[in-house]
């Protein structure tokens, strides 16, 4: 399902040191009570006005005509898809050209050494130097025809931009690796998209793909290293026939033989996007020039009034450039001249790189968003710094609630001039998106930073995006209307209650940011875009009356018992796990049953003490999980919590089998995301499973 993908976004290994990054940057808040009348006039005789929202906030999103109940947003001239917003830029390739253009070849990529300033390349640069890439790349033999595919296995870092851009201008298709993938996922890919190039930025990583091989078959002929690589390396590499050069060895190859750039057009690939799923191997979604630019588009035109972007912008790029939702970013710094500043790669150095970048761009996800928030709250530690905080919050978010965005006020002075100098302090827009953010946390940051926040929704396979929040309405608790580049229509889910005539379904998308499809996966495309064209993202949604979607619920695992009562096990399960004793568990059924049973991996930590507190047991985990009277317990102290949760009688599970093991993404049971992979659980415990059914029918 696309929509796990999107979430597995979320496990970005590097927030979480991100954030801790940024919570130890920014400085106390410190404010004297006597200020706050005197501020609260100036305030008030300060106020500015609200800048006119893109569209009525009442009404954000119509039905389409022909379209049964699908909607689309106020945006799209004529009803027709904005496949474009510049007409001398229809392709990535065409957004650079007009990037050279804007900023009269001004700075393009920019790089820091530590406790260094950015250098910076120029666009003129950038484009000599992809320029001379490509043609290296169709000196190997590579072309839109022929072996187009080129794998990109590095961190963000200039040179990353510029293989991409080496691949567009010879219309090439760029792949990226990335490591959370793990070996065999990237032998699959290599595999799969038949890559025969790959540039990596480390010698660990050349490595890691040389261990995919070992001796079996393979395409690969040429790696490409922006690092000077070992002796033992290259032999390494000629073993198992790989040539390994530099980039600069690259470069000087283009160079000599050079080309003449091979445009893309609007419909040609652009990027295959690989992403896992919950079961089985990654599915490479085929993403056009025409995908990435009506994204790229889409986003324009939503801020050209409130906040267009100029070659002035500068984006700091950490996000993975593997995912959708960066390109789409760095797209559009591109296709109006802007710079992209790069993080030093270090998570640990983000907050001194966005110091001395300034940037004016800040996408972050909710985790990082989360961090901030948190920090902020935690600075104001005695009960007048609380009260203040809340003041000049609530001064801030009145005026936010009449559309008023700004970072000028006597409360930003005071409070939160702070909070913004931790992201540089001239960030004028944010976008976060790959997972929900909550309410209270958008809203707080919209007041803290001042500037424009805005919230996306959606998934790689409509290249990102499928809705964002528009300038003008900053309410929370909506991921905005659809996309002038798309319509959404949300079909009926009837196992989970949910019917399109009530506004509510699946979330399911169409339009120029749809997907081509999966590489060489006709069935995985057929499941996720239906005959019509349908993208089906297995997110459930709901229209709210003003014409924005939703996002309430998943579509869930769902199963049938043999009486015909619907099962939704994650639901169980997260009722369940809430008792002390239960660290993981798997809830069975199917319709060849009456009833549930369950696999539950008791909790090492907690279950010594919770069996001497409940039961006056004494022994080690393993005895324990071996006694029946414990197993008993359990078993009690869930119906005792399922009864609490609200489940029916057929929802609870009647006979449990202990495990000692945790499930793990080692031990294949769990998902990189740490889900549980139903399927290869099913099959792991099948035996347990069974004898559960038996003893429960004698
Ligand atoms: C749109 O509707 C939602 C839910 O009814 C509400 O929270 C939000 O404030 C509304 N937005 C505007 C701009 O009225
Ligand atoms: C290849 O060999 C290396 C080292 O022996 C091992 O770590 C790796 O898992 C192997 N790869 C595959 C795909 O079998
Ligand atoms: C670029 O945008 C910024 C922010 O809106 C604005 O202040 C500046 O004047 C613009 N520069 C140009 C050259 O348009
Ligand atoms: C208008 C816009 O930006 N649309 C989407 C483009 O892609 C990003 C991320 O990939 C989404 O967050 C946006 O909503």
């Amino acid at each position: 399902m696309p929509g796990q993908d999107f979430l597995r976004r979320l496990n970005l290994p590097d927030l979480e040191e991100i954030s801790q990054y940024i919570r130890n940057a920014s400085a106390p808040l410190l404010v004297s009570v006597g200020a706050v009348a005197a501020a609260t006039t100036y305030y008030l005789a300060t106020r500015p006005r609200a800048l006119p929202p893109v569209c009525d906030p009442h009404r954000q999103s119509v039905e389409v005509e022909g379209e049964d109940l699908a909607r689309r947003s106020v945006l799209m001239n004529d009803g027709s898809f904005l496949t474009h917003i510049y007409d001398d830029a229809k392709t990535m390739y065409e957004s650079f050209l007009r990037g050279i253009k804007l900023s009269q070849n001004g700075p393009c990529l920019g790089s820091r050494k530590p406790k260094q300033p950015y250098e910076w390349i120029s666009y003129g640069e950038v484009k000599k130097r992809s320029e001379n890439l490509g043609s290296a790349f169709l000196h190997k033999g590579h072309s839109k025809s022929v072996d187009p595919h080129i794998g990109i296995f590095s961190q963000n870092r200039p040179e990353w931009t510029m293989t991409e851009l080496a691949c567009y201008t010879y219309s090439l298709v760029s792949v990226p690796l990335y490591d959370t993938l793990g070996t065999e996922a990237i032998a699959h890919i290599l595999d799969k998209a038949s890559i025969s190039t790959v540039v990596c930025d480390v010698k660990d990583k050349v490595n890691l793909i040389l261990d995919c091989f070992n001796n079996s078959k393979h395409f690969l002929k040429t790696i490409v290293l922006m690092e000077e690589p070992s002796e033992s390396l290259v032999e390494r590499g000629r073993r198992a026939g790989i040539q390994i050069l530099t980039l600069q060895e690259m470069e000087a190859l283009g160079k000599a033989n050079h080309q003449q750039p091979i445009p893309p057009q609007p419909e040609d690939l652009a990027v295959i996007c690989f992403t896992s799923g919950t079961t089985g191997n990654p599915k490479g979604a085929m993403l056009s020039h025409g995908n990435i630019m009506s994204n790229c588009s889409a986003f324009v035109k939503l801020t050209e009034v409130s906040c267009p972007i100029n070659h002035t912008d500068v984006h700091i790029s950490y996000l993975p450039l593997a995912h959708m939702f960066e390109r789409v970013v760095q797209g559009c710094m591109l296709l109006h001249g802007g710079r992209i500043g790069f993080f030093q790669g270090d998570i640990r150095r983000l907050s001194d790189d966005l110091h001395t970048l300034k940037p004016t761009f800040f996408p972050a996800v909710p985790r990082l968003l989360n961090r901030i928030y948190d920090k902020v709250f935690g600075q104001a530690d005695t009960s007048l710094k609380r009260w203040l905080l809340q003041f000049a919050y609530s001064r801030k978010e009145a005026e936010l609630r009449k559309g008023i965005v700004r970072k000028d006020s006597i409360w930003d002075y005071l409070i939160f001039k702070k909070v913004q100098a931790s992201l540089g302090g001239r960030v004028r827009l944010m976008l976060t998106g790959a997972a929900p953010i909550s309410p209270a946390v958008l809203t707080f940051l919209r007041v803290a930073m001042g500037c424009q926040f805005y919230e996306g929704y959606g998934q790689t396979e409509c290249t990102g995006g499928c809705t964002i929040t528009v300038p003008g309405d900053w309410s929370e608790g909506h991921v905005g209307p659809p996309l002038p580049c798309n319509i959404i229509k949300l079909m009926d889910v009837p196992e989970m209650n949910y019917y399109a005539v009530h506004g509510e379904g699946e979330v399911c998308v169409k339009g120029p940011n749809v997907f081509k499809g999966y590489l060489k996966d006709p069935e995985k495309t057929a499941e996720t875009i239906d005959a019509d064209g349908w993208v089906h993202t297995g997110d459930i949604g709901k229209w709210l009356p003003n014409g924005t979607l939703k996002i309430v619920d998943r579509k869930k695992h769902i199963f049938k018992l043999a009486q015909g009562e619907y099962i939704a096990p994650e639901k169980i399960e997260n009722i369940y796990t809430r008792s002390d004793a239960v660290a993981q568990l798997f809830v069975h059924g199917d319709s060849l049953q009456a009833c549930l049973v369950a696999v539950v991996v008791p909790d090492p930590e907690f279950l010594s003490g919770w069996a001497e507190r409940k039961l006056g047991l004494q022994g080690s985990y393993m005895e324990l999980c071996g006694s029946k009277k414990v197993k008993a317990a359990i078993l009690e102290d869930m119906i005792r919590l399922g009864k609490e949760g609200g489940l029916k009688s057929f929802e609870q599970v009647k006979a449990i089998y202990l495990h000692t093991e945790l499930f793990s993404i080692e031990n294949g049971l769990l998902t990189p995301t740490l889900k549980s992979k139903r399927n290869e659980m099913l099959q792991h415990f099948r035996s347990q499973i069974d004898e559960l059914y038996k003893e429960i029918q004698m």
